[in-house]
């Protein structure tokens, strides 16, 4: 009967897809701009990646541009990003891109995909393991059990676990909720701060980071971890943040064979 051969077909692939996601090179928690660039060129590189997002759809903040406008805002700085994932662009002038967020969310997702990386979708980190005071894996559960019923998860490791969760920072909030990361600097509680987006967008780039052995962040989970300024819908610095991501964690594991 077809309707069982499509059931087959469905339930082999996602479990074969599955178990080779349980060991990765590295797992990407998240997949809006950030997690889906670095997921992009960490598989470019050889890496085995796995991108786990708790959503139905990748993309993160692309879509919703700003009260829900459609059009994301790119700038000079991180247009190659735009080349490298085939995303059109048009001028909005001081040095400013206008790009449709469908295609851009759906670009840096099948870009990410083509070159290799794994998605999980509907999969919801809700914790770390940290083994010998390094972070080694995700915990993730299903998104329609998380809170409601009581379902055990299920462990994946990676020799690189990234933060790309936005503005939650899901992982580094795990440590933060044990004592192992710091909720304050001398200056007052860690958190995001008030609207700036030239500062913003410097701020999520330069501190792109090893935040805890093992553990990387991009993106917003930045500012949300270290005390950036929050910067609206503009994403160039989100593109970038995932291409200094992917670098630093490739110069940090092992080259893949
Ligand atoms: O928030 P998000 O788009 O992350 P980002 O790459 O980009 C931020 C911008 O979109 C925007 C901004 C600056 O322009 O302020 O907000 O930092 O995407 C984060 C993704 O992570 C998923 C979430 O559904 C989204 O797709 N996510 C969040 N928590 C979890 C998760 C979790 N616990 N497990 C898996 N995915």
């Amino acid at each position: 009967m077809q309707d069982t051969r499509i059931s087959r077909a469905i339930a082999e692939a996602y479990h074969a897809k599955l178990t080779d996601a349980i060991e990765s090179d590295v797992i990407v928690t998240g997949g809006g701009p950030s997690g889906l660039v670095a997921a992009g060129k960490l598989a470019s590189a050889g890496f085995s990646v796995t991108v786990l997002e708790k959503r139905l759809a990748p993309g993160g903040g692309v879509w919703a541009g700003a009260l829900g406008m459609n059009i994301a805002i790119i700038q000079d700085e991180a247009v190659d990003v735009l080349e490298d994932f085939g995303v059109g662009h048009s001028d909005g002038g001081h040095g400013l891109h206008v790009v449709e967020a469908g295609e851009l969310a759906s670009a840096l997702c099948m870009g990410a995909i083509q070159r290799g990386a794994k998605f999980l979708n509907l999969m919801a980190a809700e914790d770390v393991a940290v083994h010998n005071g390094r972070v080694v894996g995700v915990v993730a559960n299903q998104s329609m059990v998380l809170g409601q019923l009581p379902v055990d998860p299920m462990t994946m490791s990676g020799a690189a676990v990234l933060d790309a969760t936005g503005h939650d920072a899901t992982l580094v909030n795990c440590l933060r909720k044990r004592g192992l990361m710091p909720t304050e600097s001398p200056d007052g509680p860690l958190g995001e701060g008030p609207m700036d987006a030239d500062a913003g967008e410097r701020f999520v780039v330069e501190n792109t980071s090893e935040v805890f052995p093992g553990l990387w962040i991009s993106g917003m989970a930045v500012c949300a971890t270290l005390g950036g300024p929050r910067m609206g819908p503009i994403f160039g610095g989100m593109l970038l943040s995932g291409v200094r991501v992917a670098e630093l964690i490739t110069d940090t594991i092992k080259q893949p064979a």
